[in-house]
């Protein structure tokens, strides 16, 4: 798809200062009391200014690459607001060779004009902190938490912006230094009958550390919000390296759906679609199910994407749940001594996105990630309801098919479960009888006791070589088996491979009544040991998950970790320093500056020798070990559930609350 390119930018326009022939607008008459109140807002402006440029990480999140670009998503925001109030219906983002952002769009245009500050309406939309909100009640904006803080936020960390608002036949423009007017609001044009808003920025060095924007990222967060708002063109230019993507979608979520399921076998063939306003909510969902056993539920409220859902997906969940055994039944598919089918056994396998548009979301938690707003229960629960009854009708084949599935993750829930219990048990029962790859080490007080978790028989070796045996144990866990991919949480639980991992631990697991017991945990110090690859990352997205799921107490307690093996071992022939990141082994090298630097890659565990790997990974005086919080646990599930299944392995950064060394970490 392309897009038509009389909206790109070229540099040498946009960074042109009004020029001789601009007008400078013609202000009313100001009133006897605008002097001081131009005095108050201009101090207002400055102590705004150098908050923002002060504690950036309090208006952005922080001043790394994720808050590098919210300042794109900020500004991006602002023009999918003009969309969703149903006047934008293009939105062109560029980025040029020198890094300036530009955003343009169709819709009204900033207001111009003067503000009863005195000031012009455009400068304080850009200058003063939240002031773009006092400007339009209603509509469907986004608001609180990290999104919303306004484009004067953005002003403030850029070392220039510009922006230009055309409207009522006149283009108006304006510019700033550090977020201060570098112009006045000016005409700098007839606009004709185009309207819209162009605001270009250039990030400020002094407050990001890099200014490197992602080409993935935006596009990729673009092409969502073309999902999210239909019908709506956004191009997205990258003049780094003449890239250009253009989105549209006329269907909306259920295109989206149809591109989260692209590369699955789906049990209909096309989506499930609603939508519908219900009071002042517009909403919106589409579901369709595949052959997998992951459910893929994305939920959205203003286009904000709530990560810890809310009352919309409550509602979502409750419809879908009574609507599809309600069907089940009068279809005759359930029978009356059926048990219901469960929330779980209707989700497996499904994917979804739920979309709602209201005029003042409530948004709750730390993140603001999730939706509030009590009403929005109930009306997504009755769009939905209605929707999926009249599908389910229209369509019987279609549900018997869906239904079917559902039976089957029942069955296979309800085996899993008994198989679990068998496995526990049996450990149980078993008591002393430790796994036979367990080597143990000899201590027996738990405080001073670790275990290692080991993925791969050959890198087990070595750490068995290479450990300390008096108060060092090691697991080796057979990777291949421990296919996270395909397989589901309870089945790998319930599986000959975990089982071993449980016994070891010797503390039960939660689950079965009240079977997980902290005092009776073996060690205090559990570290989970993989490659730095993606199988590795694979295995520790599985154990960390099982640990959330199944004995967070262990999390709780501050016990589990994460061993840090080197990737690097660079080496002068004197010295030796192992490194764990590409960055540092620059670092090094150039430090090392010597003729014969020899450079060694470990591509996985098993190529290190046992005194390697004891001194790099394992020996308490040389190791960094990364603490496990609930927090990066909650990622790693996150990750498990929603996007095992997907193709490409998912990057998360990984936060670490006690390591010695900062860095990131793929889960
Ligand atoms: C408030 C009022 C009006 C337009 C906007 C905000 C507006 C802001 C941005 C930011 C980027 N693009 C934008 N488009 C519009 C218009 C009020 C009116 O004309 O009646």
């Amino acid at each position: 798809m392309t897009e038509d390119s009389s909206h790109k930018v070229s540099a040498a326009a946009a960074s042109g200062a009004a020029g001789a022939s601009a007008e400078r607008r013609p202000r009313t008459k100001a009133s006897p009391r605008s002097g001081s109140d131009y005095n108050a807002e201009s101090i207002q402006i400055l102590e705004g200014l150098a908050a923002v440029r002060k504690r950036p990480g309090m208006y952005i999140g922080s001043t790394d690459a994720r808050g590098l670009h919210h300042l794109v998503w900020e500004v991006v925001d602002n023009s999918i607001d003009e969309a969703m109030a149903g006047y934008a219906t293009r939105i062109t983002v560029q980025i040029t060779a020198a890094g300036m952002v530009t955003v343009e769009d169709d819709g009204r245009g900033v207001p111009v004009g003067r503000h009863k500050s005195g000031i012009d309406a455009l400068e304080v939309v850009h200058t003063i902190l939240h002031a773009g909100a006092k400007f339009e009640q209603g509509g469907y904006k986004v608001s609180g938490g990290l999104h919303g803080v306004g484009v004067s936020v953005v002003n403030a960390l850029s070392e220039w912006m510009r922006v230009e608002s055309s409207r009522d036949g006149s283009v108006w423009s304006q510019e700033y230094v550090r977020g201060k007017p570098s112009t006045k609001v000016v005409k700098v044009g007839p606009a004709g009958a185009r309207r819209g808003t162009k605001t270009s920025f250039r990030a400020d060095p002094e407050m990001f550390e890099d200014i490197d924007y992602s080409f993935e990222l935006i596009s990729q967060r673009l092409r969502e919000s073309a999902y999210l708002n239909k019908r709506v063109w956004i191009t997205f230019i990258d003049d780094r390296n003449d890239r250009e993507r253009s989105f549209y979608f006329e269907g909306g979520l259920m295109s989206f759906v149809r591109h989260m399921n692209r590369n699955k076998e789906v049990l209909t063939q096309r989506p499930i679609y609603v939508e519908r306003k219900e009071g002042q909510t517009l909403v919106e969902v589409a579901l369709q199910y595949n052959d997998t056993y992951t459910e893929n539920v994305l939920a959205f409220a203003n286009n904000i994407n709530t990560v810890d859902g809310g009352t919309h997906v409550t509602g979502f969940r409750a419809a879908l749940t009574s609507s599809l055994n309600d069907w089940a039944r009068r279809s005759g598919i359930l029978k009356d001594s059926d048990a219901n089918l469960s929330g779980d056994d209707v989700r497996e396998g499904l994917t979804a996105v739920i979309s709602v548009k209201l005029p003042e979301p409530q948004f709750e938690g730390q993140t603001k990630a999730k939706l509030g707003s009590a009403e929005v229960k109930g009306q997504v629960q009755a769009v939905l309801a209605d929707g999926l009854v009249q599908y389910l009708e229209e369509n019987p084949g279609d549900g018997r098919r869906i239904i079917e599935k559902c039976l089957t993750a029942s069955r296979a829930r309800e085996a899993a479960r008994k198989a679990r219990d068998l496995v526990i048990r049996k450990g149980a029962l078993d008591g002393l009888s430790l796994p036979g790859k367990l080597a143990d080490c000899q201590e027996r007080d738990p405080e001073r006791s670790e275990i290692f978790i080991v993925e791969g028989d050959s890198a087990g070796g070595s750490a068995k070589q290479g450990r300390d045996r008096r108060f060092q144990a090691i697991l080796p866990l057979r990777g291949k088996v421990l296919n996270v991919e395909k397989a589901r949480l309870d089945r790998i639980v319930a599986s000959e491979n975990v089982r071993p991992l449980i016994i070891a631990l010797g503390a039960g697991i939660e689950g079965i009544g009240d079977s997980f017991d902290l005092t009776k945990l073996r060690y205090h110090r559990v570290i989970i040991m993989t490659d730095a690859d993606v199988d590795g990352a694979h295995i520790r997205t599985l154990l960390l998950t099982l640990f959330y799921r199944h004995m967070p107490q262990v999390i709780e307690a501050g016990y589990l970790y994460i061993a840090q093996p080197p990737l690097y071992r660079v080496s002068t022939g004197k010295v030796t320093k192992y490194v764990q990141s590409e960055k540092e082994r620059e670092a090094i090298v150039k430090q090392m500056n010597a003729k014969n630097v020899s450079v060694q890659r470990f591509k996985g565990l098993g190529e290190m020798n046992a005194e390697q790997l004891w001194e790099t990974t394992m020996n308490p005086e040389t190791r960094t070990l990364l603490r496990v919080d609930s927090e990066n646990a909650a990622a790693a599930d996150e990750i498990f559930t929603t996007l095992m299944g997907e193709k490409v392995a998912p990057r998360k950064d990984f936060i670490k609350s006690e390591a010695r060394k900062v860095q990131n970490l793929d889960i």
